[in-house]
C-alpha cells in the first residue's frame, strides 16, 4: 500500500526531548531457531530486540579499541579506563565514520560466533555492508533526532540494521527508543520543511516508544519505516555503541566499488567484493545521488560531470539498477 507523503509547512517538528518511553522491548532471543516466527515479530513490531547477543569476547575487544579512540584521538575519556567515564572535555570535530575506527565493526560481525548469530537474524550467512556510524557520546551532548532510516537511506529494505550498545548503557547513559508498530504507514518525514525533513509533532502515538537498560551485547535491529530515536545521556560516562547493517553474503546488494566508466545514464563499477565483480548500472532521477557530501542529493542531469572513473563509491543495486551512490566509508 503507498501512502501519500507527508506535507505539512507549517507543522511543528516532533522534539526528541518531548518523547518520555514508557515501554520496555521484547527479547527476541527464544524466537532465533525460528525465522517465520521471528520475521512475524518483526513485522509486526517494527523491531528485534536480542539480549546478550554477541560474543562477550567480541564486545570487550570493540569496547576497548572505541575507548582507546576516545582517549587518544578525542581525549574524552582517560586511558584504560573501562567504564568510558568522561573527563570533562569537550567531544570536538567528532566523524562517526572516521578512518580511526576502521576495522571496528568488521573485526565484530566477523566473530564466527557473532556470524551464527547474524545468520539467523538474516535467515542465511550475514555479510557487512560497508557503511557504520562509530558513537563515542559524552554526556549531555546532542540525541539523535526521530527518523525513519529507510527515508535517509532507499535500497536498504533487504537489510537488518544492527545497533549495538558496547558499554553498558542503563536509561541515564542513552541508547535507541523506538516507536513500536508505527512502521505500517509509510514515511512521516515532513516534505513541507526543507532537508532533513523532521517528522511533524502528532503523527506517532506517544504512547508506543520503546527502550530499555540496555547491556554490552545487546542488538536492535529497527525496521526500515520504524520511528527511532537517540535517548539523553545524563550520566557521567560515554555511551559508546555502533550501527552497522548485515545483508546477505552470497548476493550483497551494497559493496564498495571503484568507478570504472560513465555515461549520462549508466556506470560501470568495479566492486570490492569478489561475487559481484565488475557490473553496469543504470543511472535515474530517482537513483539516490550522494557522490561527494553525504549530506547532499546531486542533481542527476549533471551525473558524468561529477561522477569521475577512479573514484570510490559505496553502491547499493536493485537487479541492474544504482538505487543509492554515496561516497564511500572506511567501515
Ligand atoms: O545511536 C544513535 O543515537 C542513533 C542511531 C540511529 O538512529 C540508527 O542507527 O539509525
Amino acid at each position: 500500500m503507498s501512502f501519500p507523503p507527508v506535507n505539512l509547512p507549517d507543522a511543528r517538528d516532533l522534539d526528541v526531548r518531548d518523547i518520555t518511553p514508557t515501554k520496555e522491548f521484547e527479547d527476541c532471543t527464544s524466537l532465533l531457531d525460528d525465522h517465520d516466527a521471528l520475521n512475524a515479530f518483526y513485522d509486526e513490531n517494527g523491531y528485534l530486540f536480542f539480549r546478550n547477543a554477541l560474543s562477550p569476547r567480541s564486545v570487550v575487544q570493540a569496547r576497548d579499541e572505541m575507548l582507546a579512540i576516545a582517549a587518544d584521538h578525542y581525549g574524552i575519556t582517560e586511558k584504560g579506563d573501562t567504564l568510558g567515564r568522561w573527563n570533562g572535555n569537550p567531544l570536538k570535530d567528532f566523524c562517526e565514520d572516521g578512518e580511526e575506527f576502521s576495522g571496528i565493526s568488521r573485526r565484530l560481525i566477523e566473530d564466527p560466533s557473532n556470524q551464527d548469530f547474524l545468520a539467523k537474524v538474516l535467515g542465511e550467512p550475514a555479510a557487512m555492508v560497508p557503511l557504520v556510524q562509530y558513537r563515542l557520546y559524552p554526556p549531555n551532548g546532542p540525541v539523535t533526532p526521530v527518523h525513519q532510516d529507510g527515508f535517509y537511506s532507499p535500497g536498504i529494505e533487504g537489510y537488518r540494521p544492527v545497533w549495538t550498545a558496547l558499554v553498558d548503557c542503563p536509561r541515564e547513559v542513552g541508547g535507541l527508543m523506538v516507536a513500536v508498530r508505527q512502521h505500517k504507514r509509510g514515511f512521516y518525514h515532513n516534505l513541507g520543511k526543507p532537508t532533513p525533513f523532521f517528522i511533524p509533532e502528532g503523527m506517532i502515538d506517544p504512547d508506543s516508544w520503546a527502550t530499555t537498560d540496555y547491556r554490552a551485547g545487546d542488538v536492535l535491529v529497527v525496521h526500515p519505516y520504524s520511528p527511532h530515536a537517540g535517548t539523553p545521556n545524563t550520566s557521567d560516562r560515554l555511551r559508546v555503541s555502533l550501527d552497522t547493517r548485515v545483508q546477505s553474503a552470497r548476493a550483497p546488494k551494497a559493496f564498495a566499488a571503484r568507478v570504472v566508466s560513465v555515461t549520462p545514464n549508466s556506470l560501470t563499477v568495479e566492486a570490492d567484493t569478489a561475487n559481484v565483480g565488475t557490473v553496469t548500472l543504470k543511472v535515474d532521477e530517482q537513483t539516490f545521488i550522494r557522490v561527494r557530501n553525504p549530506g547532499i542529493r546531486e542533481d542527476f542531469s549533471r551525473f558524468v560531470e561529477y561522477t569521475l572513473p577512479g573514484m570510490r563509491l559505496l553502491v547499493v543495486r536493485e537487479g541492474d539498477r544504482a538505487e543509492m551512490l554515496r561516497c564511500p566509508t572506511a567501515p
